[in-house]
C-alpha cells in the first residue's frame, strides 16, 4: 500500500462484526480509507476458545474480506501466519497506521468490555482520533437499555420484550395489541418429543478452499484447545448462513415451538435454528430473521407458538442480556451471590461421566461447539449450580466450548440465569431442578445408569440429592423469595432420618467430584 495514499480512514473490523451494513463502514470511501481486519494470537487464545470457534471465525473473517475485496474496497488483511503479525488487535491497529498514515480511525463497539477497555487506549497508542461507534445491529443501543432500565427494582424481561414488539412492530396485531392476544406463549414450548418424530437435519456447509486452509491453520496452532475440529460445517458467509436459516424456517421451526425445551439421546438440534453463531458473528441480521419468521407465520406455514418463541429469544432476551452486561459490567463478572467455591469437574472437559445427560450434553458440545439452550441452562447449568461450582470457572467454560459464545451473550445466560450468582438481577429465583425435570423434557434417564427415580443408595440419581442439597445450603439465602416459599415448606415437611440420608448421599457425590476435579 504506497504511503501517499494517504489521510484516509483506517476502519477496524473485528472477528464478530462481519456484516456489510455494520457501523464501522457506514460512509466508507473505497478511494481513500483502508479497512484493517486482524487474526491475532490474543483474541484466540484470550480463553482457550473450542477448536471450531476459531476456525469458524477465522473463516468467516477472510470471506468476509474477500467480499470487501470483491467489491473494490481496499482491504489491509493480517493473517494469524503472517511472519510479524504482532498478536494484539492494539499492535496490529497501530502498525496499520504506521502503514497507511489515515487520519483517523473509525470502529464499532465491540461485544466484551475486556476489549472496550483495550480500544479506549488505541487513541493514544496511535496519535490519532478514533471513533468509537454504537453497533447498531442491535435493536436496542446501550442507553436505549439504561433508559428503560432506569430505577426498576426488578429487571424483569417479559417488559423489556413487548416494548421491543411495540418498537419493531413483529407480530403485532393492528389494534397494537399482540398477535394472538397474548405477548408470550412460553407454556405452550414445553412439549415433551414423542417416539416416531425425526426431527430434521440443519443445512450442512461443506468446506471450501478458505476454509480448508483454516482448518489447517487450527490444526497446527491451536492442537491443545477443547473440542473436535471436524466434521466442519458451518456456513461461513451471509449467504451461506441465510441459506441454513432458510432451511431451518421451512423444515424445523415448525415445532420449534412445542419442542424448544425438549432434549433427546443423540439428538444434538432437534427443532432448534443453530443461529446464535450465525446472528453473534454478524452473517445473520438479527431482525431481518425475525421478518423471515413473521412472513412464515403470516403465511400459514408456521403456528404461533414458534414465530413468537423463536422472536422472543431475539428481540426479547438476546437484546435483554446485552442491555443486563453493558448496564452492570464490570463489577457483575465478580458477583458469586451464592458464595460457590468448587472447582469445576474435570468431566466438563473429557465428558467421561456416568450420568448420562450430562455425558451427551458435554460429548455433542465436544463434536459440535452446539448445545440449546435447555441443554446449557438446565443440564450443565443446573449441575453447576447444585453442585457450587464456582462461577468464574463456569463462565470461561461456557465462553470457550460454544461457537455463538461472546461475553455480552454468555456472561449474563451463565452467571445471571443458570448460576444465580448475580443474586436475581436476571432471574427471580435460581433454576434448580432435580432429576425429575430431566427426565421429563428428555429421554436421558432411560438410557442413564442412575435411576432418575431414587434420591438415596447406590443408583439414586446425582441430581436428586444435590438439590436438596442446595435447598439446605442456600436456605438462609433464598428462604425470604417469595417463589421459593412451596419449594421450602416441601423442604420442611421432610422428616429429620430422610434429610439426614439426602445430606450424606449428597455429601458422598460432592467428594468424588473433588477428587476427580
Ligand atoms: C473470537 C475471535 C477469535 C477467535 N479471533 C479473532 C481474531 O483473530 N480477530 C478478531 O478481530 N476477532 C476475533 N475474535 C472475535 C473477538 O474476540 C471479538 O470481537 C471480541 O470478543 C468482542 O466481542
Ligand atoms: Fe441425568 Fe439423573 Fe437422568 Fe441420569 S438419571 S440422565 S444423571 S437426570
Amino acid at each position: 500500500m504506497p504511503a501517499d495514499a494517504a489521510a484516509g480512514t483506517l476502519r477496524v473490523i473485528l472477528g464478530d462484526q462481519l456484516s456489510r451494513d455494520v457501523a464501522a463502514l457506514e460512509g466508507l470511501d473505497p478511494a481513500a480509507d483502508v479497512v484493517l481486519m486482524a487474526e491475532v494470537m490474543g483474541e484466540c487464545t484470550y480463553v482457550r476458545h473450542h477448536k471450531k470457534k476459531i476456525a469458524f471465525v477465522l473463516s468467516a473473517m477472510r470471506h468476509f474480506a474477500a467480499e470487501l475485496q470483491a467489491e473494490g474496497i481496499r482491504v489491509d488483511y493480517r493473517r494469524l501466519d503472517d511472519p510479524d503479525n504482532r498478536g494484539s488487535l492494539r499492535d496490529e491497529v497501530v502498525a496499520a497506521v504506521m502503514r497507511h498514515r489515515p487520519s483517523r480511525i473509525v470502529v464499532t463497539e465491540p461485544g466484551e468490555w475486556r476489549v472496550l477497555q483495550d480500544m479506549e487506549t488505541w487513541e493514544e497508542a496511535a496519535g490519532l482520533p478514533l471513533e468509537i461507534r454504537p453497533d447498531d445491529r442491535f435493536i436496542a443501543s446501550r442507553p436505549r437499555f439504561a433508559a428503560w432500565a432506569g430505577k426498576r427494582k426488578q429487571l424483569t424481561m417479559e417488559y423489556f420484550y413487548r416494548d421491543m414488539r411495540k418498537e419493531t412492530g413483529l407480530l403485532m396485531a393492528r389494534d397494537g395489541e399482540p398477535e394472538g392476544g397474548q405477548w408470550n406463549l412460553d407454556r405452550e414450548n414445553r412439549k415433551r418429543l414423542p417416539g416416531g418424530l425425526t426431527p430434521p437435519e440443519p443445512l450442512r456447509i461443506p468446506p471450501d478452499d478458505i476454509t480448508r486452509e483454516v482448518l489447517d491453520l487450527v490444526t497446527a496452532r491451536f492442537p491443545d484447545h477443547f473440542g473436535d475440529l471436524e466434521p466442519f460445517w458451518f456456513a461461513v458467509t451471509a449467504r451461506d448462513a441465510e441459506r441454513a436459516f432458510d432451511h431451518f424456517v421451512r423444515t424445523a421451526l415448525p415445532r420449534f415451538g412445542d419442542y424448544q425445551d425438549a432434549m433427546k439421546q443423540d439428538g444434538p438440534t432437534l427443532y432448534h435454528a443453530v443461529a446464535a453463531l450465525y446472528l453473534n458473528a454478524g452473517l445473520l441480521d438479527p431482525l431481518a430473521a425475525c421478518r423471515r419468521v413473521e412472513r412464515a407465520y403470516r403465511a400459514g406455514r408456521v403456528p404461533l407458538n414458534a414465530a413468537e418463541g423463536f422472536i422472543r429469544q431475539v428481540i426479547g432476551w438476546r437484546e435483554y442480556v446485552r442491555g443486563v452486561y453493558w448496564l452492570k459490567m464490570p463489577d457483575y463478572a465478580e458477583t458469586n451471590a451464592l458464595e460457590a467455591h468448587r472447582p469445576l469437574p474435570d468431566f466438563y472437559w473429557t465428558g467421561k461421566t456416568e450420568m448420562n445427560c450430562l455425558r451427551q450434553c458435554i460429548g455433542q458440545t465436544k463434536r459440535e461447539a452446539y448445545a440449546h439452550h435447555i441443554q446449557r441452562l438446565m443440564v450443565t447449568g443446573n449441575f453447576a449450580l447444585l453442585a457450587g461450582i464456582e462461577p468464574r470457572q463456569v463462565c470461561e467454560w461456557y465462553l470457550i466450548v460454544y461457537a455463538d459464545a461472546y461475553e455480552w451473550v454468555e456472561l449474563p445466560n451463565t452467571h445471571g440465569m443458570a448460576l444465580f450468582a448475580d443474586g436475581g438481577v436476571l432471574g427471580s429465583k435460581p433454576y434448580a431442578a432435580s432429576g425429575k425435570y430431566i427426565d421429563r423434557m428428555s429421554d436421558y434417564c432411560r438410557h442413564c445408569r442412575y435411576d432418575v427415580g431414587k434420591s438415596t443408595g447406590k443408583d439414586a440419581c446425582p441430581f436428586n440429592s444435590l438439590y436438596w442439597q442446595f435447598l439446605e445450603v442456600n436456605r438462609e439465602r433464598l428462604k425470604g423469595n417469595r417463589r421459593m416459599a412451596l419449594t421450602y415448606r416441601n423442604l420442611d415437611r421432610m422428616d429429620d432420618a430422610r434429610r439426614q440420608a439426602l445430606n450424606d448421599q449428597a455429601a458422598r457425590f460432592l467428594t468424588t467430584l473433588s477428587a476427580n476435579a
